[in-house]
């Protein structure tokens, strides 16, 4: 269930309703691909770092340790040990980004692990088994994210497909739900736009893709490497055919500014990788900027990270000690930092929903979009 409590131009501050619980909107997601934050961060830590979300994917969990193992457990929250709300990523971009070989049909995809190199078949179909058995609260429909640069002939049939996918796993959706045995009967499905960077193809395809009853529907295929602003002017473009009833998820982005960004232009939902991986390279996102903590120049910094951050993190280290642990390789380093990135783009989407609150996101925007835009 999705409600919108309040709009300030194109932006929405909402309240979304799953299985596990209650998510304020606009909301980061925190991705645990794995079943796990990479940097050693646990469910007990995504409670601290106020991880409204959590995002895992099917690609990885069928592969290892596979999706049987964790139904056998109880389903992905028990089996990790977070009970508030999880989204899983379908496959559908995982497969295509990750695994070498790999041949599309109409049934769906034949891939190579990139674990081991053993052949399997992905369709719409399996993606939802995948993902009913792991019992998100969230399941992605199973798309096909085109490479950028695309021909207007690949991704418009490209987006045909996945338009055909769509309703194979809406029927899947409702058949794996209404089993007496499933995991979560609760679960919902979104939809994916696709049409790479062609304004028309996008519309066509979000128009005949909100046709499918869908409890959510997320843009895909951006943040893959088109300039900024043509991201901008295909979410710009897209927007007034999604359901304004529904949420609104932007896969895979992105940068602070980004996210504002998106805000702006009526997206609800974010996840994005950029945190954590930034983290693991000593760069850290602070209110003023983005900053690298190996610097020399914080030697003998006693300041902690970013003197506005109230983390874990910050209220107990000091710059220098984080740049001594970087430069000593401790695995500290990777952990600490991963916290207080993650802590930061929470607080991003609280800062933005006060903002929306408030009446006052105009004026967050154009105070931070160019602060937060950060040259590293
Ligand atoms: N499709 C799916 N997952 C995704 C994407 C997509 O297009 C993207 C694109 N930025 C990130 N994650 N299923
Ligand atoms: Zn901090």
């Amino acid at each position: 269930m999705f409600e919108v409590l309040k709009t300030e131009g194109k932006a929405r501050r909402g309240v979304f309703t799953c299985a596990h619980g209650t998510v304020q909107t606009p909301v980061f997601m925190n991705v645990g691909t794995q079943g796990a934050i990479k940097g050693a961060v646990s469910a007990h830590d995504l409670k601290e770092i106020g991880c409204q979300v959590e995002l895992s994917n099917t690609y990885h969990l069928h592969l290892r340790p596979g999706d049987q193992v964790v139904r056998q457990m109880g389903g992905l929250h028990r089996f990790m040990r977070w009970d508030g709300p999880i989204l899983t990523d379908s496959g559908g971009f995982q497969v295509f980004s990750l695994s070498g070989l790999r041949k599309i049909k109409e049934e769906g995809v034949t891939f190579a692990s990139h674990i081991d190199g053993r052949r399997i078949f992905m369709g719409p179909e399996e993606s939802m088994q995948i993902q009913s058995n792991l019992g998100s609260d969230i399941a992605m429909a199973f798309d096909e994210c085109v490479e950028n640069p695309a021909t207007y002939e690949y991704a418009k049939a490209s987006c045909e497909r996945t338009l055909r996918w769509l309703a194979r796993c809406k029927a899947e959706h409702d058949r794996l739900n209404a089993l007496p045995d499933t995991v979560n009967p609760r679960q919902m499905l979104f939809g994916i736009n696709q049409g790479a960077t062609f304004p028309e193809l996008r519309i066509w395809h979000m128009k005949e893709t909100a046709k499918i009853d869908c409890e959510g529907y997320a843009i895909g295929g951006l943040a893959v490497g088109e300039p900024t602003q043509v991201m901008y002017d295909i979410i710009d473009a897209v927007e007034p055919y999604m359901p304004a009833e529904k949420p609104r998820y932007l896969m895979g982005v992105g940068t602070p500014s980004n996210i504002i960004e998106g805000v702006a232009r009526g997206v609800d939902f974010f996840d994005c990788v950029m945190p954590a991986r930034n983290a693991r390279h000593a760069k850290l996102f602070t209110w003023s900027g983005a900053l690298n903590i190996r610097n020399e120049k914080y030697k003998l910094d006693e300041r902690p990270i970013d003197p506005d951050c109230d983390c874990p993190v910050c209220r107990s280290f000091s710059r220098a000690y984080l740049r001594h642990l970087f430069a000593a390789e401790e695995m500290l380093a990777m952990r600490l930092a991963v916290l207080h990135n993650l802590y930061f783009y929470n607080k991003l989407a609280e800062r933005i929903r006060q903002a929306l609150d408030a009446g006052q996101f105009a004026a967050f925007r154009a105070e931070y979009s160019e602060k937060l835009a950060g040259r590293l």
